[in-house]
């Protein structure tokens, strides 16, 4: 398996609800590498390009809201399998289904504040730690 980069993001309700320690634990934890870690307050114009692939969806407006409301921590993870590695660990998309165990199965119930977000695949992660963290991965 190779080596991958992934973004993972706590966003605002994990920010806000104290769980920035808990999430990087558990990432620690599994024994993957965090190469950059940063909390901003993210701008519309980045949230938008980050979520353009939901641009069409009833909730895109309530997602750029959300996402740009409040600070966020943006990290760059990596590790053999870190894309699908931090899938999993992260837990289904709706908290309700996530296994427990996972940090949403375990720590979320509202699919709009499933406090985190990781790239869903290789090409998804070129992208947003380009978006992120411009030049440097
Ligand atoms: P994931 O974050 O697991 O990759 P995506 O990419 O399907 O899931 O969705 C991106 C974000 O959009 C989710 N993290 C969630 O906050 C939000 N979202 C997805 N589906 C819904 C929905 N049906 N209603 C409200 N928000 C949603």
């Amino acid at each position: 398996m190779a080596t991958e980069r992934t973004l993972i993001l706590v966003k605002p309700d994990g920010v806000a609800r104290g769980l920035i320690g808990e999430v990087v634990t558990r990432i620690e934890r599994k024994g993957f590498a965090i190469e950059a870690l940063e909390l901003r307050t993210l701008d519309r114009a980045t949230a938008e390009e980050h979520y353009a692939e939901h641009a069409e969806r009833p909730f895109f407006g309530e997602l750029v809201a959300f996402i740009t409301s409040a600070p966020l921590v943006a990290m760059c993870v990596s590790g053999e399998g870190a894309i699908a590695g931090m899938r999993t660990l992260m837990g289904a998309t709706n908290p309700l289904e996530a296994t427990p165990g996972s940090i949403r199965g375990d720590l979320a119930t509202r699919i709009g504040e499933n406090l985190v977000h990781g790239s869903d695949s290789d090409v998804s992660a070129e992208r947003e730690l380009g978006l992120f963290f411009p030049g440097r991965f």
